[in-house]
């Protein structure tokens, strides 16, 4: 009886050692398995991505800084485009950046049935790597059914990489790119008046052709149209750097001003619109003006309000004449903080300015100085006497000429 006893105890406990193991064997076979799950679940490109988000130049939007050896040749490219053109040709297109949202803008929510917007870019003789950064970041950082088309406006570039090899590249693209090209030289209003023109989107969305749009850009601005079609809005405009193309986050405690020379200038955003906004940093700004290169508005109010002042030249007063015109025209101009797109600041112009910069941009602000200033031009012309009024200027003409 004590010997059956014996064996009944044997067998009950290494029966317990027999599935302890079985346990054990499983418990780590299967976390093995985890693993290996784990690694075969990240797609290759995935795996590539974050690699390279490590490695690549200026991936996750960080500096490119170049070897001593090819400082000469670096200088020169600069030159180019007033822009370190050879840190811009080392980065990916489609490099990733940082999400620099306040973190209040992470996670709202917008609804489904957003207008659509056709993203107008005006270029002339820019690089390659930053126009084609600035396309393929606006499509892979847009949900498609918002996207309808992208419009470049080629105002006579001369280079010979904006012609047929960049139509050949648009046709490879997952959302159509229409190509217009001026006849002559043009300035950016006229070219994209003609990129509006074009469009069908029911919101114009206007980029400069050296922009990087960052994750979640255009939903808050295409749902603030959507809540309000007379409102025109920019996102916050984040700084890459002409140096390095370090992207580096914007402020949303700026916005926009200028100064009785009618120079664009950006100002620190006054307690009063803290206040209207009730502390609520993620609510847009009220903007007196703005930079003017990006900002979408409706095409009916864009219509509405007589679209730009075709009679200016090429570049400079456009942006504050827009604003001024909205403001007059019953609209609203705001800065949306929870959209920051990335823009190349650069410290000179490459562009040339047929019949000279300070002589076009004198009659830009004079026509703005004139259409919209009432009495408050005589602050403009008292602070650049150079200036002629319009009236001076047809006696002059009728006098002398
Ligand atoms: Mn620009």
């Amino acid at each position: 009886m004590r010997r059956l006893a014996w064996c009944k105890i044997v067998l009950a406990t290494s029966l317990v050692w027999v599935l302890l193991d079985v346990f054990l064997l499983l418990y780590f076979s299967e976390c093995n398995k985890c693993d290996d799950k784990k690694d075969r679940s990240l797609l290759p490109a995935l795996r590539a991505v974050i690699s390279r988000a490590q490695e690549g130049p200026g991936e996750m939007g960080k500096a490119v800084l170049i070897p001593k050896e090819d400082q000469e040749k670096m200088r020169d490219l600069f030159k180019i485009n007033q822009f370190n053109l050879m840190a811009s040709d080392m980065i990916a297109f489609n490099r990733t950046l940082p999400d620099v949202r306040l973190e209040g803008c992470k996670t709202k929510v917008y609804q489904d049935n957003l207008p659509d917007t056709s993203v107008v870019i005006v270029f002339h003789n820019e690089a390659w790597s930053t126009l084609l950064r600035t396309i393929h970041s606006v499509i892979i950082r847009s949900p498609k059914r918002l996207l309808t088309e992208i419009i470049l406006v080629d105002d006579d570039s001369e280079r010979d990489f904006l012609k047929k090899p960049l139509e050949n590249y648009m046709k490879n693209l997952q959302v159509p790119v229409k190509i217009i090209r001026m006849e002559k030289r043009s300035g950016l209003i006229r070219a994209r008046l003609r990129g509006a023109a074009a469009s069908k989107g029911q919101v114009i969305t206007f980029l400069d052709a050296h922009c990087e749009c960052t994750v979640g850009w255009l939903e808050p601005l295409l749902a603030r149209i959507k809540e309000s079609r007379n409102a025109v809005v920019c996102p916050i405009i984040d700084v890459i750097s002409d140096d390095t193309f370090e992207y580096m986050a914007g402020s949303d405690m700026t916005y926009g001003g200028f100064n009785w020379k009618l120079n664009f200038r950006w100002y620190p955003v006054p307690q009063r619109e803290m206040d209207r906004r009730k502390g609520d940093r993620t609510i847009s700004v009220r903007t007196p003006t703005m930079a003017g290169g990006l900002f979408s508005i409706d095409r009916d109010y864009f219509e509405e309000i007589g679209t730009y002042d075709a009679g200016m030249d090429i570049w400079g007063g456009e942006n504050l004449e827009m604003s001024f015109r909205i403001w007059q025209c019953g609209g609203s101009l705001e800065i949306i903080t929870c959209s920051h797109v990335g823009h190349v600041f650069r410290k000179a112009t490459p562009y040339t300015f047929p019949g000279g910069t300070g002589h076009i941009i004198n009659k830009n602000n004079r026509r703005l100085a004139e259409v919209w200033m009432d009495d408050f031009k005589d602050f403009f012309y008292i602070i650049s006497p150079g200036t002629l009024t319009i009236a001076e200027i047809i006696y002059f003409e009728l006098t002398f000429i």
